[in-house]
């Protein structure tokens, strides 16, 4: 179990900050798993690099010719996807069969697509939805969380409230906490920094720590200008692949996969925060599913 809460927020991690902030990230999370600090993060053997979930991202083919002895060594290929040549010793991705995947260690590597069935590893996935390509199952299948399928519970109305308001505060002390940590300037921009500065140097600020909802909802209201910008951040760490002021499925995988087996509040409240129903989360339904207030939306603050 402990290996499991590790290296769901290894990839927490991944998703929202650079590696060397990750333990920071578990202090965040694991407020009540006390287990956490005797784990070396880097020695974390289940750890998986930040490009897992992008599925959608496709690697452009390369036009010229490279004339090297394996024409696949500079052939890249999305996930899903393995390099072959054909006849005229031409480079092309061909969809991996998923018996070629390296067998799982442990549950850990398991994930659950969107039709609920558990995947042995995101190779096993990824390989499976490349096989479905083109049909409209495979279209609608997505990698859906992190981990066995399991019996997630209903998220209730008055549970789904209380999402927001532990994100919005569990944001706001990450960058904190790249703040404190950010002595060589290269885990935040300059203007990022300065932003950040403000929350840092705030007295009112909230410590982090266990808070009631209550305590929760009440910061919100009195020190609201600090939450802006945070949201902000989150949206735009997510919105890479294309940055368009959008964000689909894909996109926002790293957070929601590692998050839904933890939060069964998850899947609903990003599905919600699609207000149009498009499939696509636009700045202006995030920022508004976090509480900040249309008038504070700006793209600027996406730097
Ligand atoms: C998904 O699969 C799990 C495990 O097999 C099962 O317990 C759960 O009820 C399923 N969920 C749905 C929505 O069918
Ligand atoms: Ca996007
Ligand atoms: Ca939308």
């Amino acid at each position: 179990m402990r290996v499991w809460i590790i290296f769901l927020l290894c990839l927490a991690g991944h998703a929202m900050a650079a590696p060397a902030v990750e333990d920071a990230i578990m202090e965040e999370l694991v407020t009540e798993e006390p287990v956490a600090e005797e784990v070396e993060v880097g020695a974390n053997p289940v750890q998986i690099e930040i490009g897992e979930f992008d599925e959608a991202i496709e690697v452009v083919e390369e036009e010229e010719e490279v004339f090297t002895e394996n024409p696949c060594l500079e052939h890249h290929c999305k996930k899903g996807k393995v390099c072959e040549v054909d006849e005229s010793n031409t480079p092309m991705c061909v969809c991996q069969d998923p018996s070629s995947c390296a067998p799982a260690e442990g549950d850990f590597e398991h994930v659950c697509g969107t039709d609920n069935k558990t995947y042995d590893s995101s190779c096993h996935f990824f390989a499976t939805k490349c096989a479905l390509e083109g049909t409209k199952k495979g279209h609608k299948l997505h990698l859906d969380y992190i981990g066995p399928c399991k019996y997630i519970e209903t998220c209730l109305d008055s549970e789904l409230s209380e999402f927001p308001l532990r994100m919005r505060d569990w944001l706001k002390n990450v960058l904190v906490t790249l703040f404190e940590r950010d002595e060589d300037n290269n885990l935040l921009t300059e203007k990022q920094m300065l932003r950040v500065k403000k929350i840092f140097e705030n007295e009112k600020r909230l410590q982090a720590g266990e808070h009631s909802l209550d305590l929760l909802a009440h910061d919100f209201e009195k020190n609201y200008n600090m939450y802006i910008f945070p949201v902000h951040w989150q949206f735009g760490q997510l919105d890479q692949h294309p940055v368009d002021g959008y964000l689909t499925h894909t996109e926002l995988s790293p957070l929601r996969a590692p998050l839904i087996p933890m939060e069964h509040c998850t899947t609903r409240f990003f599905e919600e925060c699609d207000a149009d129903k498009d499939k696509y989360i636009a700045l202006e339904e995030w920022a508004n599913c976090f509480g900040i207030k249309e008038q504070d939306v700006d793209k600027d603050l996406i730097i």
